[in-house]
């Protein structure tokens, strides 16, 4: 990528409720926790001031953010650290190197519009959104698919919309949309989506941690993903990655099982214990509160991820 070309932008799609703004909300509580170089900063004054609104509405008052109640943009730059570079011919010396950039510009669009049939503003920018972008984080979110059952639905006609303005030209001829696609399954921390994990025998405690918290390993995320859609109330959820790997290319695809808020654990024990993880509990007069720390799983890997291929592959973001 040269100077001159903005980084390509990574959108967000999935329907309302799944957890895209509690996704954005953990994401840079995650980059603090992992102690990772790259930092998260608006690239405007609001976006700044959105950003720290709603990490703290996660970590100081304990909830989580408000359902969107109208199209929101966020203006997001993922700083890395430069790496500094030396040349053979003169190895004392050291040069500051560019530092990676990702932009990430989120549009978080209010509740129900991915369900809306009819043709709106709204729409249309989330459309030319996921147009724009190069890189998709999709949220599925699995309670919501066993109760109402209609990811595939709107996921379908989306990929339809997108693929009518992508693939018509000649820019495209393999006929493939060119984004990278992180599937991230969300709410992994709660009881019925761990349980499946459990009960599939795909979660297994992650020895590197000491905590122990079970893990879906990478390698077999995909394979949830397939088996929650089989779950799922629809029938027609099963054909979701059919579809996914009908549009982009396969070998861009990754799947994410993912959880904003993470496990309870008791910080006296230090480990993770099988009947008491419930991170998130029923306040009587608060409604939904956020128990102990704020600890979220694959937050930053999907999009770290995505900007790492992104920046690597100098895509045009044309
Ligand atoms: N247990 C659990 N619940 C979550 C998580 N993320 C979101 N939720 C729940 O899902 C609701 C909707 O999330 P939100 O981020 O507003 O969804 P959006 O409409 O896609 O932006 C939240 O109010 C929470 O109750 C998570 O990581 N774990
Ligand atoms: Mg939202």
């Amino acid at each position: 990528m040269t100077d001159a070309e903005p980084a390509p932008d990574i959108a967000m799609w999935g329907a309302s409720g799944s957890g895209k703004t509690a996704f954005l909300a953990a994401l840079s509580i995650a980059l603090n926790r992992a102690g990772t170089s790259w930092r998260l900063v608006g690239e405007n004054q609001a976006s700044g001031a959105e950003l720290i609104r709603l990490r703290n509405r996660l970590l100081d008052d304990r909830m989580f953010p408000d359902s969107t109640e109208s199209l929101t943009y966020y203006n997001w730059l993922l700083i890395g650290a430069a790496e500094s570079r030396r040349q053979w011919w003169r190895p004392w010396r050291t040069l500051p190197g560019r530092a990676p950039r990702i932009r990430l510009d989120f549009l978080d669009p209010r509740g129900g519009l991915y369900a809306e049939e009819q043709a709106s503003v709204d729409k249309e920018a989330l459309v030319a959104s996921l147009v724009r972008s190069r890189g998709l984080i999709y949220m599925f979110d699995p309670d919501r698919e066993s109760r109402v059952g209609d990811a595939f639905k709107h996921l379908d006609q989306a990929l339809n919309e997108v693929a009518g303005q992508m693939l018509v030209g000649d820019e495209f001829a393999d006929g493939k949309l060119p984004h990278y696609i992180a599937v991230c399954i969300t709410k992994y921390d709660d009881p019925r989506v761990l349980m499946l994990a459990d009960r599939w025998k795909l979660a297994e405690p992650d020895v590197n941690d000491d905590l122990r918290i079970p893990r879906v390993d990478e390698d077999r995320a995909r394979e949830f993903f397939h088996r929650l859609c089989r779950h799922g109330r629809s029938h027609n959820a099963e054909m979701i990655v059919d579809l996914i790997e009908t549009y982009f290319h396969k070998d861009r695809v990754r799947f994410f099982v993912t959880s904003s808020v993470g496990m309870y654990i008791d910080e006296r024990r230090r480990r993770f214990d099988p009947d008491d993880f419930l991170n998130v509990i029923d306040d009587p007069q608060k409604g939904l509160m956020i128990r102990g720390a704020v600890r979220p799983i694959n937050v930053m890997e999907p999009v770290i991820w995505l900007g790492d291929m992104l920046s690597s592959r100098s895509m045009r973001s044309g």
